[in-house]
């Protein structure tokens, strides 16, 4: 039985977290991961105070095991969110897009644990001086919101400059994925772009469609001058790349990208529409219950390391 020390932590049976998601994962998907074992976490994205809360008080009654809420710091919301989240004394919140400094105190004084997101080393230190309970280092192989350096050289480095534990994210979609994070000292996984394709997850059916058929190479970054987002390749990234090259203005970009991630998750608007995903999409195959997803990714995950001492055999 794969067991680790965020386990221990969060009170979950296995170290698999599911990603926050904007639009993407509400009370149903994450609550179907917590009964199943992992961490579900509701995103709070750019939505009102009143859906964040309606979403907690739902959660509740779909599962009593622990659950989270992700707190995406660019959106105008997240000071009201972060006082719900108070009152509400969510077990865990993740952030993400920013830093969560100014909520912190508030949220560890009401025996949250807070689990911030980080692109780098430097932001990693700056969380765990802050108080952080853990944080997700993500790799730039994700899906939407990224940094710049790869899971494969952030996590290592993130590991050897912290003492709060490790999780991985970016570019995680099975049961290699995982013991390849725990080898490289992580204590769990988030991931985000494989639940998309959880049988839960209430997104159009055409964003399951676009990453169960999507490769390797089906995503692409844009938006370097205002926050680079990993998307699928569509008629919306291919324009808004063109308008990028082309000059236009930050402002102009702005406007275009706002609400293209709603567009895609609630109507499947394959034309406008931003369907943020990893580049692990191309080993999604198929939609599965939650459930099944995890067992998968246990299974797997198991096997490896159970036999890599033959790594060390004459
Ligand atoms: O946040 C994400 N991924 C996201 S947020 C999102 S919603 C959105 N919609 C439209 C445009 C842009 C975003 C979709 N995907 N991942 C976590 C993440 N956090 N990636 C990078 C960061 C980050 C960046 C800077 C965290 C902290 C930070 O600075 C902290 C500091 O101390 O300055």
């Amino acid at each position: 039985m794969l067991k680790t020390a965020l386990c221990h932590l969060l009170g979950i049976d296995h170290p698999i977290i599911q990603g926050g998601m904007a639009w993407v994962s509400d009370a149903r998907l994450a609550s179907a991961v917590s009964n199943a074992g992992g961490l579900g976490i509701i995103a709070a994205g750019n939505a009102s105070p009143e859906y964040v809360e309606n979403q907690i008080r739902l959660a509740r009654t779909l599962t009593d095991k622990p659950f989270g809420v992700n707190v995406m710091l660019m959106s105008p919301q997240s000071d009201e969110v972060a006082k719900i989240i108070s009152a509400q004394r969510v077990p865990v919140v993740t952030t993400g897009a920013g830093s969560p400094a100014p909520y912190m105190a508030s949220w560890l004084e009401n025996g949250i644990k807070v689990i911030p997101v980080i692109p780098s080393v430097a932001i990693s230190m700056r969380m765990e001086r802050l108080g952080a309970t853990a944080v997700i280092a993500e790799g730039g192989e994700s899906g939407g919101h990224v940094g710049e350096l790869s899971t494969m050289a952030l996590l290592p480095q993130v590991c050897s400059a912290v003492k709060i534990q490790v999780v991985a994210a970016g570019g995680i979609g099975d049961g290699r994925g995982l013991a390849a994070a725990l080898m490289l000292g992580a204590t769990g996984v988030q991931l985000g772009t494989r639940f998309i394709c959880a049988k839960e997850c209430g997104v159009h059916q055409n964003y399951k469609d676009k990453i169960i058929k999507a490769s390797d190479t089906s995503t692409i970054t844009t938006g370097k001058t205002i926050g680079l987002v990993r998307s699928l390749k569509t008629p919306f990234s291919r324009r808004f790349s063109r308008l990028e090259s082309d000059g236009v203005s930050k402002e102009e970009l702005e406007s275009l990208g706002a609400g293209a991630l709603r567009l895609a998750a609630t109507i499947g608007d394959k034309d406008n529409g931003c369907f943020m995903a990893g580049q692990i999409a191309g080993l999604v195959d198929k939609e599965q219950t939650s459930l099944e997803i995890i067992e998968e990714l246990l299974l797997e995950a198991e096997a490896l390391l159970s036999s890599a001492g033959k790594w060390l055999e004459q």
